[in-house]
């Protein structure tokens, strides 16, 4: 018997008449040999196998309320879920990268031998789903039918998670029967392992997610907050940078969007952000539309660089969103639908409340803490919020109505502009453009820096380098990682024109200088500057706006005047944090083994412009002390 019988075979007991079929269409050997192998380990009472019809996607859901992981909430469609306490945010220490060699990725990348590593996760995986119900699940990043697409399989006990992977993912079994025996999925095997009685896992101090790069699986256990959970999701992410850097294109964390310019022009840019740094309120502003909101797949064709959204629906942070600042979002997040709301407080009706969001303040209601009350206290005497800042819901995009026409496109969306941002709150002026493509990826990409966020288990607000906000996700040595950026630049018709952004620039005060809406004009700029629109001023960091023309922008999107001590405050040139930062960055990419060389030209030439100016206007520069190009 071949080993695709013999797999079918020793499910076929475990599988419904129609989880048979569905499973013996596929003829992928390794497909089958992998859920055959899972379901012996783990060992569940039943398997469900789903191919995304409306009845599989109805069935997962209602599971996911029948067995507790979610309740129904007053709006119709709406459901709650938690996760444990000591479990809201990515665990980057237990994260690991399963390699054979000693190979060090640098920049505190954890690593661990395969062999032992995956010993290890067999021994937890071992019976662990004892009496629950197994979930098999298609997916595929990228839309279905492109160069893009790549099939996946979810195996999780979880029926929150697979609920939120039917909200976030396109459906791909049509897409692997499709490839065949071409096929090479990423394989994802989740358990949430023992539960406690209000459904969060109980073990999350044996919580684990190993990454085998040489099988293309991520393993996951005890645990079951989204980003250590979905797999499409942030550990499929480690698996495609692999791939796309062996490929030559590029998985990056990336929002993708369309900035609407004048007459009728749409300018796409993709926009890489740490987390909770404004990466899904950026998608998400007024007046623009949106393609994706957290991880693209990049591809260069004729000259140009392509992207497409690897998602179908928004992981979002919920806390701050009030109908005032996110109005796109707050319509979308109460009207009846399908959507998962975490780490929020439900109150006894049903109703929700996050910190931010309109209305008074609940008094008595239940967070991610159990009963939550004003004042509440948690063991080691923490005050507990109202919700978690890491707290999210979970929508599909189609739910929008600033939706991209572009988002399904099995082409992709052609990129002219790419902004990197992060929580910057002394050195970076709010918007800024590089000297083209080197120059941007050296000093703006590989040189982002921000402040941690809870979207990661630890410490909040230490600076920390964080290339292309991707540093959490990277499966390949940080040198490899900036040199296929820089290559990808190369051989282009159009380059994109790489932006800096910087949302968190404080004044001496310490209050932030700039409104949550300025991003808006800062937008609007950046896609003039795409097509060579308005003029600039030449500083040693880089191209920012001239006054009359923000001036200008900030009336016109804002209706709001813009003053010149704003621009001066917001726009100078902050000669010290510059250097000091330039020094942070260069020491980090030494300590790696062979940077790429662009890095220490670069970080010499900008240097030097920055010494050159502080030897001649001082420390702090105003913006009117640098040369102005009207139009180029
Ligand atoms: C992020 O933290 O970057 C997110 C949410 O997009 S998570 O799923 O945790 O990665
Ligand atoms: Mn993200």
């Amino acid at each position: 018997m071949a080993a695709w019988e013999k797999s079918l075979d020793f499910l076929k007991p475990r599988l419904s008449i129609s989880g048979y079929d569905r499973l013996s269409r596929i003829s992928n050997t390794s497909v089958i040999g992998f859920i055959a192998e899972y379901v012996k380990l783990c060992d569940p009472a039943r398997v469900y196998v789903s191919v995304g019809t409306e009845e599989d996607l109805d069935y997962m859901k209602k599971s996911a309320i029948s067995e507790g992981e979610e309740t129904p909430l007053a709006i119709v469609g709406h459901t709650n879920h938690f996760d444990s306490y000591d479990d809201q945010g990515r665990d980057r220490e237990h994260t690991k990268i399963l390699i054979s060699d000693n190979a060090d990725f640098g920049m505190g990348i954890r690593v661990c031998g395969r062999e032992p590593c995956l010993a290890e996760m067999r021994e937890l995986l071992k019976n662990i789903m004892g009496k629950r119900e197994m979930f098999v699940a298609f997916y595929c990043l990228g839309p279905l039918n492109s160069e893009f697409a790549i099939p996946c399989v979810q195996i999780t006990d979880s029926s929150y998670v697979i609920h939120s992977e039917n909200i976030l993912y396109r459906q791909g079994y049509e897409e692997l029967i499709r490839q065949g025996d071409r096929a090479q999925p990423f394989k994802f095997v989740h358990s949430e392992g023992e539960l406690s009685r209000n459904m969060t896992s109980k073990n999350v101090e044996n919580r684990k997610v190993y990454i085998d790069l040489e099988g293309e699986t991520v393993f996951s256990v005890n645990t079951q907050y989204g980003g250590n959970t979905i797999g499409l999701k942030k550990l499929g992410m480690r698996l495609g940078i692999r791939r796309a850097s062996n490929e030559g294109w590029l998985n990056e964390h990336m929002l993708i969007m369309a900035v609407h310019g004048p007459d009728g022009r749409w300018t796409y840019f993709t926009g890489a952000f740490p987390s909770m740094c404004g990466k899904t309120s950026t998608a998400m502003v007024e007046g623009e539309t949106i393609v994706g909101d957290d991880i693209a797949f990049l591809r260069k064709r004729s000259g140009s660089i392509y992207a497409v959204n690897i998602e179908k629906g928004i992981f979002g942070i919920i806390q701050g969103i009030n109908s005032k600042d996110d109005p796109t979002q707050w319509e979308v997040l109460h009207k009846p639908g399908d959507i998962i709301f975490s780490n929020v407080l439900v109150t006894p009706g049903g109703g929700l409340y996050w910190s931010g969001a309109d209305g008074p303040v609940p008094q008595v209601g239940r967070n991610y803490s159990g009963e939550w009350w004003p004042g509440k206290r948690d063991k080691s005497g923490i005050e507990v919020p109202i919700s978690h800042p890491n707290a999210r819901f979970n929508v599909a995009l189609d739910c929008f109505r600033n939706v991209d026409p572009g988002f399904d496109s099995p082409e992709g969306v052609r990129i002219g502009g790419i902004m990197y941002g992060g929580r910057d709150s002394d050195t970076s002026v709010p918007v800024q453009e590089s000297f083209g493509w080197v120059h941007g990826i050296v000093t703006i990409g590989a040189s982002l820096e921000s402040e941690t966020t809870a979207a990661t288990l630890g410490a909040e607000g230490i600076r920390e380098l964080n290339p292309m906000s991707n540093l959490d996700f990277l499966s390949i040595p940080i040198s490899s990682y900036v040199r296929d950026n820089l290559e990808f630049g190369k051989g282009l018709k159009e380059p994109p024109t790489i932006f800096g952004v910087n949302y968190f620039l404080r004044g001496r005060d310490g209050k932030f200088l700039n409104g949550k809406n300025d991003k808006r004009v800062w937008l609007k700029w950046m896609e003039l500057r795409v097509h060579g629109d308005v003029g600039f001023v030449v500083t040693p960091t880089g191209r920012i706006p001239l006054y009359q023309d923000l001036k200008a922008l900030f009336r016109g999107v804002l209706f709001s005047e813009y003053s010149s001590d704003s621009y001066s405050a917001q726009f100078r040139i902050r000669v010290p944090e510059n250097l000091a930062k330039l020094e942070r960055v260069e020491k980090a990419y030494s300590a790696l083994r062979d940077p790429p060389s662009e890095i220490y030209e670069l970080f010499r030439q900008q240097r030097e412009r920055l010494l050159r100016a502080k030897s001649e206007f001082g420390d702090y520069i105003d913006p009117g002390r640098f040369p102005l190009v009207e139009r180029e």
